[in-house]
């Protein structure tokens, strides 16, 4: 990818808005928490805070940069996704799922309250997550719209599919990279590419400008999972899972990831005001962690 700005900037750029963001966001449920016991109250903010990289609001917030939609509209709607984003990973974690016992460099919330406690947190964030949308102040016809979408992609086609197919015998789907394909766009790729589509309902962009925006969120999300496969891979942790360097091998990986990037900045031609959004890609497809 060619840069014509400056890294830093845009840098310290995301980096205010991850404050900004998480900031507010803790404001913001204080109202929705604050009337539980104590030690509840310290289970939802261990699971949330400091939190990780929060990409997919930040990326959200890009993406409505590049429509001319305010941070401050999105922040509902990307609350609610990092809220799903928080519940997966908690029951992801647990024993009867990957098993692990450290998040985020801390102990998973299963190992530091006990799974019971993580299953309810993850189920409390999830419902949360959609209370906070019927409460968003927009047009009653985006909000439900967006609704619609967010528990699709939360449940069976998305996320709890992704899982599932992941948990599954690969055999399910024959073709290995078919079902490879599936596990990380369910998995993975369909929450981000929410993030992207959510802003450009609130834009009000014509189906055709949509749809390509659908489909520039689809590959970062591809980008983002393939990516994370490869981070895993060459880190050699979880050693014996199913991923694209496994299928593809280094080079061939390396390689879809490229295409990926490419294809994602050509597409982004037919948006102005994209060089935040441009370096949020560019971000995602060189991470190292
Ligand atoms: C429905 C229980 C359930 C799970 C759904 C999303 C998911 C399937 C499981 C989570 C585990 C996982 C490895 C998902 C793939 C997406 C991914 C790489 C998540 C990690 O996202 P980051 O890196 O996390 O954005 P941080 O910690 O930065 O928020």
């Amino acid at each position: 990818m060619n840069f014509h700005f400056n890294n830093g900037d845009m840098e310290k750029k995301f980096i205010r808005d991850v404050r900004w963001f998480s900031k507010k966001l803790k404001e913001e449920l204080s109202s929705y928490i604050n009337s539980l016991p104590k030690k509840f109250k310290e289970m939802i903010l261990y699971s949330l805070f400091p939190g990780g990289k929060r990409i997919r609001p930040i990326l959200m917030f890009a993406c409505g940069e590049m429509l001319g939609v305010d941070k401050e509209k999105l922040f509902i709607p990307a609350s609610s996704i990092e809220l799903i984003h928080n519940y997966s990973l908690i029951h992801d974690d647990l024993p009867s799922m990957d098993n692990d016992d450290y998040r985020r460099g801390k102990l998973a919330v299963h190992k530091k309250f006990g799974e019971a406690n993580a299953i309810l947190i993850g189920d409390g964030l999830l419902t949360l997550s959609f209370e906070l949308l019927s409460n968003w102040r927009e047009d009653p016809k985006i909000v439900n719209k967006t609704i619609n979408l967010v528990s699709k992609i939360a449940g069976f086609d998305g996320l709890v599919l992704g899982q599932l197919l992941d948990l599954a015998d690969y055999s399910l789907e024959k073709n290995l990279k078919r079902y490879i394909y599936k596990v990380c766009e369910n998995k993975t790729a369909k929450l981000i590419k929410v993030c992207l589509l959510i802003p450009g309902l609130v834009a009000r962009l014509r189906n055709e400008k949509l749809k390509i925006l659908g489909e520039i969120g689809h590959k970062i999300g591809m980008l983002f999972q393939i990516t994370d496969d490869l981070i895993d891979y060459i880190s050699e942790q979880n050693k014996n899972k199913l991923c694209y360097p496994k299928v593809y091998l280094l080079d061939g990986t390396k390689k879809i990831i490229k295409n990926l990037s490419a294809e994602i900045e050509k597409t982004l031609k037919y948006f102005s005001n994209s060089k935040y959004f441009l370096y949020l890609v560019n971000k995602i497809a060189q991470r190292t962690n």
